[in-house]
């Protein structure tokens, strides 16, 4: 554990320490919509990668940005999103975040900084770059974060919207999540070289992480967003993770493309929660019971979440075409 003493917080390990614990919650409960039939769409989920969103977000204020992914229900999530609207969302409900026009691929909630997630692979490097663009032209100090898989680093518009950063020195942090595959295809048969190289050859410092870590996730964003927002220019964070279930829920039998026992390790010894929670343990900041009691609660407060997007009312169909865009 970091002994810095400027991040060695017990209390802001413990919110941390919640909102990842929210975030498995959240989506084993969108797992049991899913397969129980519930949910309309696909779901694409977290689990096993909470240490980035959360660890990256803790280092923003409300009035940041981030763009998202179709894995970004973490995003959102640690953002400061509600479970209440964002179950109603999944579920085309009238009180989801986009009046359940958008399900789980493209929630968006401008209140928290959040400019939506996105199904097109890549596709939120341009919304971070105009984010960014456009908070330098009104003289703020917003930064914004673009998340994405390592499968966006075959996207041509990622390295257009890096470039124009670079040369404009806007306020982007470049959050590349590595959970080495994309799809069913291992990154290595994807994407060659080093992933750092590649930004790096624009002029953009980089840093590489332990993406089960949420306080080296925390700490590294910490200094890129300080970087940032002082004028510094965009920066990239590369963080090793790794996602627990199948592609989208549908992937049950990944045998054909990942072993049950690379599965079973990851899962054993490089969960992000059972991590910090034991690093709180070894470093008397929290004893089990403290932990059990944050565990207790966000069940509690998912259980209310569903309750009420189960209970909400559809959209009315008339309003089909409002707030649709083409
Ligand atoms: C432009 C584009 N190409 C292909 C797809 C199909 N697709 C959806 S998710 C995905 C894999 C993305 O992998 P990665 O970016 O590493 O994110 P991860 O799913 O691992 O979080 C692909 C190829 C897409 N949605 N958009």
């Amino acid at each position: 554990m970091t002994t810095d003493p400027v991040i060695a917080m017990p209390d802001q390990w413990l919110q941390m320490y919640g909102q990842m614990v929210r975030i498995r919650a959240f989506e084993e409960q969108v797992n049991e919509l899913y397969t129980s039939g519930k949910m309309p769409g696909l779901a694409h989920l977290y689990i096993g990668e909470e240490a980035v969103a959360v660890g990256t977000c803790q280092a923003l204020r409300r009035d940041d940005y981030i763009t998202s992914t179709h894995r970004g229900h973490g995003h959102c999530l640690a953002k400061g999103a509600a479970v209440d609207r964002m179950f109603a969302e999944l579920l085309g409900k009238e009180p989801g975040y986009c009046h359940g026009k958008g399900g789980s691929m493209h929630i968006a909630d401008p209140e928290t900084g959040n400019l939506g997630a996105n199904a097109i692979v890549g596709g939120s490097t341009g919304i971070a770059a105009g984010a960014a663009l456009s908070a330098k032209l009104r003289g703020t100090d917003q930064v914004a974060v673009c998340f994405f898989g390592d499968g966006a680093l075959g996207q041509g518009l990622l390295y257009e919207a890096m470039n124009m950063a670079a040369l404009w020195k806007l306020p982007v942090i470049y959050v590349c999540e590595h959970n080495r595959y994309g799809e069913y295809t291992p990154a290595g048969e994807a994407s060659a070289g080093d992933p750092q190289a590649r930004p790096a050859a624009l002029g953009i410092p980089t840093d590489e992480v332990d993406g089960q870590d949420v306080r080296e996730v925390y700490a590294a964003a910490l200094r890129h967003v300080a970087r940032a927002r002082q004028g510094g220019g965009p920066g990239f964070l590369l963080c090793h993770t790794y996602r627990f279930r199948g592609h989208h829920v549908g992937d049950i039998n990944r045998s054909y493309y990942r072993s049950h026992n690379e599965e079973e390790q990851w899962a054993r010894e490089r969960d992000p929660i059972r991590l910090l929670g034991l690093g709180l343990i070894q470093q008397r900041m929290a004893d089990a019971a403290a932990l059990e009691r944050i565990e207790r609660d966000v069940r509690a407060e998912i259980a209310a979440g569903l309750e009420f997007a189960l209970a909400a009312p559809y959209p009315d169909p008339g309003e089909v075409t409002h707030h649709v865009y083409a």
